[in-house]
């Protein structure tokens, strides 16, 4: 039998591929991958080491920080800043960027890392799957001088590498470099995430759909016609499935096919998800598996953010229902056939 790269071995095969190959980006990942074992080992025992439950702080977004959430931002920040890759992180549990290299300057290092270490974190009580979404771009100043907001304010299109960490009855590290999307297993028994889905597309249909159903009638006209049109097609095998962890249902759809709807609102017209640590790192996955991911207007992976934290609405999943949801926005602006859903 042959063994499965590690996820280790498989980036080193692969360094080729990334552009201007100098070790920094295979480090920065090989970093990733520690401190996922690192954060996953806590996950795993979080009912038995007192980790669970708030820890009594509030996060920049104004959300009850739990333990595991600040246990994990910790475990990227000090695997990270401690490489000499990345010269500057920025995390939905921190109000600002954190500057690494250097003096922790910001000076030295080429990568910057967007993160959300822990997703889906009102889960994690009830034992529900929970995840780490990365995303990283290269910096835009020259090497040596102070960090800039635009080196973290970059479009979805300028990263370099992207994925996330799905802590679920098995944990699944998933990236790209743009060279197609791999999943690799962690095997607990021997410590290392072996490759286990290679070239992972979403299959050619997709059948469910995810979305908050409190979510949805507060939602714009077109996703609430999509939706409704999912509901129809019951008898053609749809199905809502909704888990309430993003990278989870994310990573379901993946596999499955389906799509994820989090839309602007009544009250959130902005949306939910955020774009930087979120939606952009999803969305680049997503089209390199064949997929989309919009906004209200467009392309996720072509907006610029203004802001660390900002929020946009978000679809992602199969190419074709995404075309559906486009004709249902269509028909309400006048034109438009069929959805084309099923
Ligand atoms: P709601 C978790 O807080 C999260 O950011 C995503 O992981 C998840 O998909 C979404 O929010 C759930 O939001 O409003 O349905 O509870």
């Amino acid at each position: 039998m042959i063994k499965a790269p590690t996820f280790g071995e498989f980036i080193m095969d692969r360094q080729a591929e990334f552009p201007f190959v100098t070790g920094q980006l295979t480090r920065l990942l090989t970093d990733i991958g520690v401190a996922a074992k690192i954060v996953n080992q806590q996950v795993n025992r979080a009912g038995l080491t007192n980790i669970l439950g708030a820890s009594g702080a509030t996060n920049v977004q104004d959300e009850q920080q739990q333990k595991l959430d600040v246990f994990a931002d910790d475990a990227f920040m000090r695997i990270l800043s401690s490489g000499k890759s990345v010269c500057g992180i920025g995390s939905e549990e921190r109000d600002g960027y954190v500057l690494c290299g250097d003096q922790g300057e910001g000076r030295s290092g080429k990568y910057i890392v967007l993160i959300d270490p822990l997703d889906g974190s009102s889960n994690i009580d009830v034992n529900v799957s929970i995840g780490t979404i990365f995303s990283i771009v290269r910096r835009v100043t020259p090497l040596g001088e102070p960090l800039q907001d635009q080196d973290f304010l970059q479009a979805g299109t300028a990263q370099v590498a992207a994925g996330y960490v799905l802590y679920g009855s098995s944990t699944m590290l998933v990236y790209t470099t743009g060279h197609g999307v791999h999943g690799f297993t962690f095997d607990p028994g021997v410590g290392e995430f072996f490759l286990s889905h290679p070239d992972m597309v979403f299959p050619e249909r997709g059948a469910t759909y995810s979305i908050n159903d409190a979510v949805k009638a507060k939602s714009n006209q077109a996703t609430q016609d999509f939706i409704d049109t999912c509901r129809e097609a019951v008898d053609v095998g749809f199905r809502g499935r909704y888990i309430g962890s993003l990278v989870a249902d994310f990573h379901r759809n993946l596999i499955h096919g389906g799509i994820y709807l989090y839309p602007s609102t009544s009250d959130k017209p902005e949306g939910k998800l955020r774009l930087l640590y979120e939606c952009a790192p999803l969305a680049w996955l997503a089209e390199e598996a064949g997929g989309q991911a919009l906004d209200d207007h467009g392309r996720i992976l072509d907006r610029v953010p203004k802001s660390l934290h900002e929020r946009t609405p978000y679809y992602v999943g199969n190419r074709h229902l995404i075309d559906a949801l486009q004709t249902c926005r269509k028909a309400l602006c006048g034109g438009g056939q069929g959805t084309g859903l099923t």
